[in-house]
This record gives C-alpha cells, structure tokens and sequence, in this order.
C-alpha cells in the first residue's frame, strides 16, 4: 500500500470518526423515540393477547374471566368481556382475535334469555359496544344485534314516571327496580342516552331516542340540585331526586356529566340545554367540591354531604380531566382545560404515590397543614380494579396537548399493570392492596372493561395516528366505545 492510499485511508476513518461524535447522539435519540413509540404500542397489543388467552381458554363466550382459578364469573350471561372487546380488538388491528370473536356473536350470541339485566351496565357495555363495532367494520352483524338488545331493554322505561328502572328482564320483557328500593341510581338513567340516541338515528325509529330525551328533560328541570350537581338517586314512581343533599362526582352521579357535554357534542353543539346544564354543573364543582392538599397543593373534587366535605375522591373521578379538555377543545372557557391539567396531576399522583404504582378505588386527601403526606387510603379502599378512568383523561391530555409526559404517566401505569396483576396463565386480576407489591392479594377477576376500555385507551394514547377515532368525529361512550358526532343532516 503507497503512503497516499495510507493517508487516503486514514483520512476516511478520521472523517467517519467525527461525524459519528457529531451526529451519533441525535441519531440514538432518534432511533430511540421511534422504537419507544412502537414499542409502547405493540407492549398494548402483547396485553391484550395476553389477557385474550386466558379469557379463550377459561370463560369462553361467558362474562368475566377468574383467571386465577382458571374459570369464568357470570352476571348477565351474555358474553360481556367478548362483546366489550370487540372494537378494542379491531382499533387494534387484532384481526385473527376479531374474527373467531365475530363468529361466537354470529353463532352463539343470543338476547333471547330468560335473564334480568341492569339497564345501564348492558346498554353501555353490550349496546354500546355493538353499536360501535358496526360503525368500525360496516359489518351488519353488530346492528341486527344492537337493535335485538336495544329493543329488549325497552320495558325498563315503563314506569309511572319514565324514570327507568335499573333491571330488565330481556327475555320476559318485563323490568323492575331492585328488591330493596324504588330508586334509580341518576348516573344509570343518565348515561345511556348517546346509545338510544344513536340507535333511533340509524333504525329510524324515534322511540329509543324519545324514551332516554324524556328522561333528560325531567332531569332538567327537577329541583334539587345544588349549582348544578345532581344527588345520587332519582325515584322510579315519582320522578324526583331522593336521599338529596349528598353530591359528588363519583360513583352513582360520575357519568351524568359527561354525558351532559357529549350528547351536545354527538348532536352537532345545538342541544343547548345540554350545554347549559354542564357549564353551569363545572362551576358547581368549583364553588362546591374543589380543595386543595396539603403539603403539595393537588387539586382534587370532594364531596359534599348535607353541608359537609369530605376530603376524598373515587378514582371514577378520574373520567374528569379527560372530559374538561374535551369541552375546552370544543370551545368551552379555558379555565376547564386549567382545571384538567391540575386533576390529571393529582389522578396520576393518585398511582405514582403507591408501592405498586397503581391507584386505590378511593383515596382520601390531606387538608391539615400540620400533617405529612397528601394522600391517605383506608383499608377498605386500597383495591384497584383495572379500572381505566385515569388512563382514559391521559389519552385526551395527550391528544389535545402532546406533552409526552401524559405518554409516560401511561406507560407507567401500563408496567404496573403487568408487575402486579398479570396472571401467568393468561389473563390481568384486580387487586385488593394497592400498598402491598410484596403481595397485593389477587381478587381473582379481569373486569370486561379491561379490555373494553383500559387497553384501548393505552393504545390510543400510545398511537401516533390522530385520526385513529378522531375525537372530532367520534364520541366515546362511558365504556370507551366510540359513537359518531352526527353530520349536521341529521
Ligand atoms: C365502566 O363500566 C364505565 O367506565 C363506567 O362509566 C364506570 N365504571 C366502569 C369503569 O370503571
């Protein structure tokens, strides 16, 4: 070799040299940020494969899978975890697990049974679900089988008030309250409009859509209420607020104001009565529910009790943020997209504060400035039932902001969920100890919205596709089935 190729030679390797020290650390970043984003999304889709065997091979075509004792939970017979996943499976592109799904509802899925259901469990999970399902595919299927549900859901609405009854039999036709009360819970006759609405939009049959609209406008106008927040429960004979003077934003009240915002937004922003029972609800949590912790300053929603506030939040409050940016991102004041970014925060510390990384079903929040930590959990509170709430508000945070910690908060919750919950035979459980990663006390239970919901938020928070169920095009029902906003026509 002549002292000119030498020199060429080493010239060349100097060159590559530097341009590796130059270039190296974007290139890694690069590199890096694309692996995570497929990464984060297939680890969603791994989950889900994972949860779908153990419900294949324990509880087949049955509600809920127990996958630790490998068997199945029943409540209304009818399949609840395969048709709660049916659009999760197909926003996945989880096609092989659609299509043997398809083919149980085609051949086996039948409402004609003897069997009492609750009216707003089974509309937003079974109704919903189906109804969704059908928009995704255009396969008629789901819509013959939406409108067999719908219909048989009917005779709940036949009381003396239109006030619904909890429980119908789909089989008999015939509906009831439970044994104990006449009382309907007001979330459940609140939040089962979007799918009655949707389906008299695509039967063309207005009687879904007159029966749950007479119940929003009793609602509308009954006294009670308290700057817009609603009591808990509602009389079936009388049609009036009962047991009033307790107020919250969770359990048994939680999804009457999300559907308050989403039906305006399903109808084309025209029902302004709508809008203005959920403008006027959001400053009634300001003025009434809202405190902040001590020492750290985290914004959570109380509840009130004949006067009294009790410093503490169902995780079911969670659906909160998510459905404060939303308004905002359709033209709602500003100071609810503010009110959103200071919930997210206090939901994620909500995890991020437990051994295990996970949220209790209730945390109860710190007002004394004399005491240590921000957030308490009592002992009958400590469970955590995969629910997705939190999960949810990260995906809307992340679509409608792009802050990439939203991304991260969810990745977390997501390692968490495979740290203490995965059962190795396939299949998550819900936990009763939030507190204890040494043993955080399996219950023995994948709830159907595992599936239905909390997975397919996770992915679509992970997703780079925006229009992956664009959120001005579609809104999700409380069981993160996603319904179409109506064209103007409509
Ligand atoms: C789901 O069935 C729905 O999200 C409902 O609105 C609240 N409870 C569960 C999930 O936590």
């Amino acid at each position: 070799m002549s002292r000119l190729q030498r020199s060429l030679i080493l010239f060349l390797l100097a060159f590559l040299f530097i341009c590796g020290i130059l270039f190296y650390p974007s290139l890694t970043e690069q590199w890096r940020v694309t692996v995570k984003a497929v990464d984060r999304v297939e680890v969603v889709q791994e989950a889900f494969r994972h949860a779908w065997k153990g419900y294949k091979a324990f509880a087949w075509g049955h509600d809920e899978l127990k996958p630790i004792s490998k068997t199945h939970g029943e409540w209304f017979g009818l399949g609840l975890t395969l048709i709660d996943a049916l659009d999760t499976m197909w926003i996945l592109g989880l096609k092989d697990e659609f299509a043997e799904a398809r083919k149980w509802v085609e051949t086996e899925l039948s409402f004609s049974k003897n069997v009492d259901v609750n009216l707003f469990e089974s509309t937003i999970r079974i109704l919903g679900g189906l109804l969704s399902t059908y928009h995704l595919t255009g396969d008629t299927l789901f819509l013959d089988k939406a409108k067999d549900i719908g219909f048989r859901l009917m005779p709940a609405f036949k009381t003396p008030s239109k006030i619904p009854y909890s429980d119908v039999n789909i089989g008999k036709g015939t509906a009831h309250p439970p044994r104990w009360t006449t009382d309907s819970t007001v979330a459940e006759v609140t939040s089962i409009q979007l799918e009655f609405r949707e389906l008299s939009r695509l039967t063309q049959d207005p009687q879904y859509q007159n029966a749950v609209e007479e119940v929003t406008r009793q609602v509308h106008r009954l006294e009670g209420k308290r700057d817009g927040l609603v009591p808990m429960f509602i009389n079936t004979n009388s049609g009036k607020f009962t047991r009033r003077g307790a107020f919250t934003l969770g359990a048994r009240a939680d999804s009457y104001y999300e559907y308050l915002l989403k039906q305006w937004l399903q109808g084309g922003k025209k029902e302004t009565e709508l809008l203005e029972d959920y403008l006027q609800a959001i400053e009634g949590v300001k003025k009434n529910l809202l405190r902040q912790t001590s020492p750290s300053k985290l914004t959570f929603v109380g509840e009130l009790s004949n006067g009294h506030l009790n410093p503490k939040m169902d995780h079911l409050v969670c659906f909160l943020p998510g459905t404060l940016a939303l308004g905002a991102h359709n033209g709602l004041p500003a100071d609810h997209m503010d009110l959103a970014l200071q919930l997210m925060e206090t939901c994620h510390q909500m995890y991020a504060q437990m051994e295990t990384g996970l949220s209790p079903e209730i945390a109860h929040f710190n007002l004394q400035s004399n005491n240590g930590r921000d957030i308490d959990v009592k002992p009958a509170d400590r469970h955590n039932l995969l629910r997705p709430e939190t999960i949810e508000s990260l995906f809307y945070m992340y679509r409608f902001t792009k802050d990439s910690k939203y991304r991260d908060w969810g990745w977390d919750i997501l390692q968490s969920f495979n740290k203490y919950t995965r059962v190795p035979s396939g299949g998550y459980t819900s936990i009763s100890n939030v507190r204890d990663p040494v043993y955080p006390s399996p219950r023995d239970k994948m709830e159907s919205f595992f599936l239905g919901e909390t997975l397919k938020y996770l992915f679509l928070l992970f997703s780079d596709d925006n229009e992956l169920i664009s959120l001005d095009k579609y809104v999700f029902n409380t069981e993160a089935h996603p319904l179409p906003i109506w064209p103007s026509t409509s």
